[in-house]
């Protein structure tokens, strides 16, 4: 235990093996201590035919005033899923008034894959996302998120001038260091880094499978180790290993996301 106290912000579906279900496990896993801000509670997530929806937006201030009157602090702060614009404004609420010192702040827009939004998004969520992504220190967009963000063509064969123009674009946008994530070249797959200076490219092996719920293991394994002090090429390693073992895990038939827990407790900690 490092003592850090984490703070994670996304939704929790009921099940689905994604965001909140997938962050706990994983940031304790690598010896933090995860606090949790839900954002919604779904009967399940959205990749599903149809989904109960309870947005938490009226909760969270009563929340905040606890936490205030507690005077907790967190070391760190992980977005994920959000839902809606206006848990946006309850975010920058939480960077203002519960970071200890200059937390760093890491966000995965987590509003679309495979060139399309999730269900129930729009371009106004989009551009608030925008807006969002400008208090980042990291961010974390999949090729889909980084293509809606800077209004570019959704490709899905590229090299590698389309995702360093992609990562330029994004660092003049938000000031953030942009880590894509699914980068998918020369056969293999993984992140392109860009901290404002230079691209550093972190590939490995292609798993042919596709899961929902990688991108979510991803950022979560990523901003663990960022926060115990990985450089963020170790972060991306680490992270995209236990994505492709997960994925080798999971059964064809599993169908919503990917069956991580034996795969992680067998991982190193840390
Ligand atoms: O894995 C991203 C994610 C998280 N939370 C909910 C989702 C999705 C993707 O569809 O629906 C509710």
């Amino acid at each position: 235990m490092n003592g850090k106290k984490i703070l994670t912000v996304q939704d929790l579906s009921c099940v689905g093996q994604c965001s909140l279900t997938v962050a706990l496990p994983v940031l304790s896993h690598y010896g933090l201590e995860a606090a949790i801000l839900p954002t919604a509670v779904l009967s399940n997530h959205t990749m599903f035919k149809s989904w109960s929806y309870f947005d938490l937006t009226d909760e969270i201030p009563n929340i905040f005033a606890e936490w205030s009157k507690n005077g907790i602090k967190f070391s760190g702060f992980l977005l994920g899923y959000l839902g809606k614009q206006t848990i946006m404004a309850l975010c920058e609420r939480a960077f203002d008034e519960f970071s200890e010192g200059d937390a760093p702040v890491v966000i995965d827009p987590a509003f679309g894959d495979n060139g399309k939004l999730y269900g129930g998004f729009d371009a106004d969520y989009v551009a608030a996302m925008r807006n969002l992504l400008k208090r980042a220190d990291i961010i974390l967009p999949n090729i889909t998120e980084a293509s809606f963000l800077i209004g570019c063509e959704y490709k899905t064969a590229y090299g590698r001038e389309y995702v360093e123009d992609i990562a330029h674009k994004l660092f003049e946008m938000t000031g953030a260091v942009v880590v894509i994530t699914g980068v998918e070249l020369e056969g293999q797959i993984g992140e392109l880094i860009y901290d404002g200076k230079t691209c550093e490219y972190v590939l490995s092996e292609k798993v042919p499978k596709y899961s929902h719920g990688t991108g979510d293991i991803f950022a979560a394994a990523f901003a663990a180790k960022y926060f115990n002090g990985a450089p963020l090429a170790e972060a991306c390693s680490v992270a995209g290993k236990l994505v492709a073992d997960c994925l080798k895990a999971t059964a064809d038939w599993h169908g919503y996301g990917v069956q991580f827990e034996d795969v992680l407790a067998s991982s190193p900690q840390g």
